[in-house]
């Protein structure tokens, strides 16, 4: 005779545990009202947030060229661009709240220098063509991160994610195509190009964060498929997809080691400056100080709105009780 143990079902926290470990593994989305551990919630309060203060302090450096744009109708791109981004920023807050924050405490939190966002930006745009670089090489890398993201385990992060990476393909063709058109100008534009390829290239590359062996969160983010690939893949995904690119467009990017491997069939690439990295996420990049005044004083200019859409909300809400 055969005795079977019966094993005892898990109870209270463990149970949802259970619950949370199987919908991960089953790949089913987490939604705010389901029960998470809090290191999930923390995980991704601390990477939504950041998105979210990433793209509204990536409106500033494109921003910057919005009064001088060289035509009506780079003006025209460029200001719906600079828009789309302020959209995904406020996906994303409203993403971040339906895991407990508070958006008016996230910006505090940013101006006050206690979160981060990507050290992209803190990086100046020199010329027109920084426009053009930003658009394919920034949100080309922007896209190579995120598309990832839309497979994220908490439901609201991936489907902002969805709706913004449809975006961001589209920024990331204007910008290539405003490059293009460079390319097919003077030497003068041509060599604006070039310049503005060699300051966004090694940033660009250092968008996908730390090498894997130095990166604190990834393997947690990937066991609760938060994020779907690390750190170093997504940033060899984005080498190789970039190069032919660049081939195409007739510039060179500045790194001597970058050469295509047919054993490991993707290109071999220099080490970005890990030392600068560091020294940029940690509030010394370039432009940090210039970029977190501004944003704050945004903030402050803009008290009058927030009042007054707080004083319009609570008269209709008083209408809607009487
Ligand atoms: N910049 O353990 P790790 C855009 C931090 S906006 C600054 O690998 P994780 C666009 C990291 O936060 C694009 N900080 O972290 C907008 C952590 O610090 P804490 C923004 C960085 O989270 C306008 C520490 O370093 N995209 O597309 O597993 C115009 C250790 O790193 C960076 C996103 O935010 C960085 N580059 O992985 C145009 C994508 N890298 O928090 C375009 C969503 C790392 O422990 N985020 N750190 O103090 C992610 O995918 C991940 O959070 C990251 C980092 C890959 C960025």
């Amino acid at each position: 005779m055969s005795t079977v143990t019966a094993q005892a079902p898990p109870e209270g926290a463990d149970v949802r545990q259970a619950e949370f470990d199987a919908k991960i593994t089953a790949d089913q989305r987490i939604e705010p009202r389901d029960w998470m551990p809090d290191g999930y919630r923390r995980t991704l309060v601390r990477q939504v947030s950041q998105h979210a203060h990433s793209e509204i302090i990536g409106m500033q450096p494109e921003g910057d060229w919005i009064a001088s744009a060289p035509s009506l109708r780079r003006k025209a791109i460029l200001l719906a661009k600079v828009q789309d981004e302020a959209g995904h920023g406020l996906y994303l807050y409203a993403a971040a709240e339906t895991l407990g924050v508070d958006r008016a405490d996230l910006t505090d939190r940013l101006i006050e220098g206690r979160q981060k966002y990507s050290s992209i930006f803190n990086y100046p745009s020199l010329s027109f063509a920084d426009v053009g670089v930003i658009g394919w090489l920034v949100d080309g890398a922007a896209i190579c991160n995120q598309v990832p993201l839309c497979r994220s385990s908490f439901g609201p992060y991936a489907r902002a994610m969805v709706r913004i990476c449809k975006e961001e393909s589209f920024h990331q063709r204007q910008g290539y195509e405003l490059l293009m058109r460079m390319m097919e100008g003077t030497d003068a534009q041509r060599a604006m190009v070039q310049d503005a390829v060699d300051r966004w290239w090694w940033p660009s590359l250092m968008m996908f964060g730390p090498p894997d062996a130095d990166s604190p969160n990834t393997q947690q983010s990937m066991a609760w498929r938060i994020k779907r690939d690390t750190n170093d893949d997504l940033r060899q995904k984005f080498v190789d997809m970039t190069v032919p690119q660049a081939e195409r467009l007739g510039v060179t990017l500045p790194d001597p080691e970058l050469v295509w491997n047919d054993q490991r069939g993707h290109y071999d690439f220099g080490e970005p400056d890990w030392v600068e990295f560091k020294q940029v996420i940690s509030g010394s990049g370039p432009k940090n100080a210039e970029r977190i005044a501004r944003r704050r004083a945004a903030h402050e200019k803009g008290a009058w709105v927030r009042e007054a859409a707080t004083a319009y909300a609570s008269k209709h809400a008083q209408e809607a009780t009487v």
